[in-house]
């Protein structure tokens, strides 16, 4: 399904302004340590959907906020979100040589670097939110860094892949996988909607609320999209190695359901996602388009 044409126009907007804030929000390559800026930026500029970035764009801009306000926030979750990819390509976790249709950060600057550099994104990431360029009230950036944290942490991000590591080749139950993805991809997705609806100047409850059950059922439909598309897309169009669910014997939401389930699922999802903005008009249009991009998307 094409998107209709004014969320294509605003999204690729948000992902040249996104990659605009990123490059200047890095140290430059010609900065020592310079192999560990330079796999920073390896690691995070040029390419990915930036999902993250347009769901705090969206959210904010529906909350309130201005651009400006969000900035730091989508681009913190980038570089969250390209942190975990880098750790979870390296050989100790899901061992993958292709990202973003490139090799890996650790086989282009090996495992040591590339280990620092996730270790660098992360703390950068949160010294975007503290930072005096972030022109918001201080309590608010406060809420903006326990929602990013908790997301990335053991109940969060971390967490979620450890259950996936835990669970490989034993078949889990479908709550256990909600569970096991609410974590691991959920989390961050859920956290990128809130920051960006926590960067508005007046704090709305009930738009917050609408934010919140949106994107907790939006990042479980991306998962579940994500596990369609390693079942049936080619390597080639995905940018990372397809087909590695099977390959790992690990428990996805294809083999415990069938494809024609889990299509089913994401539609289901995707109309609990709409739910919370019945309400609202053309406000939360591109919440809406966002959710359809999410999942109608081929990679
Ligand atoms: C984060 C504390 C911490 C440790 C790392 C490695 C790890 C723990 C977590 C991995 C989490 C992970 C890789 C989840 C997969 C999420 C996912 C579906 C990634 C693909 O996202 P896309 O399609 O990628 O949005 P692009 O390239 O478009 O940005």
């Amino acid at each position: 399904m094409t998107p209709p044409l004014q969320f294509a126009q605003w999204s690729l907007a948000m992902q040249t302004r996104i990659e605009d804030v990123l490059t200047t929000a890095m140290p430059a390559e010609s900065e020592a340590p310079k192999s560990l800026h330079q796999a920073m930026r390896y690691a995070v500029l040029g390419g990915g959907k930036r999902v993250r970035a347009l769901l705090a764009y969206a959210a904010g801009e529906f909350c309130g906020a201005t651009l400006e306000h969000i900035d730091q926030s989508a681009a913190a979750v980038e570089l969250i979100h390209a942190f975990s990819l880098v750790h979870d390509d390296m050989p100790c976790m899901d061992n993958d040589d292709l990202r973003r249709g490139k090799p890996s950060t650790h086989k282009q600057f090996g495992d040591a670097t590339a280990l620092l550099a996730g270790d660098a994104l992360q703390s950068l990431a949160f010294e975007l939110i503290a930072s005096e360029q972030l022109l918001i009230p201080a309590a608010q950036k406060v809420t903006i860094l326990h929602c990013l944290a908790f997301a990335t942490g053991s109940r969060g991000m971390a967490g979620g892949q450890s259950i996936d590591l835990e669970s490989t080749g034993i078949k889990l139950t479908q709550p256990q996988l909600a569970q096991m993805h609410a974590l691991k991809t959920g989390a961050l997705m859920h956290a990128a909607a809130m920051m960006g609806a926590y960067s508005a100047p007046n704090k709305d409850i009930q738009k917050q609320h609408a934010v919140d059950i949106f994107a907790k059922a939006i990042g479980l439909a991306f998962q579940v999209v994500d596990d369609i598309l390693d079942a049936e897309a080619d390597t080639s169009t995905l940018g990372k190695t397809a087909g590695k669910d099977a390959e790992q014997d690990k428990s996805t939401y294809v083999t415990l359901l069938g494809l024609d389930t889990a299509k089913e699922l994401a539609q289901s999802l995707y109309q609990q996602a709409l739910a919370p903005l019945e309400a609202y008009s053309q406000e939360a249009d591109m919440l809406r388009s966002l959710a359809s991009f999410i999942t109608q998307r081929q990679f």
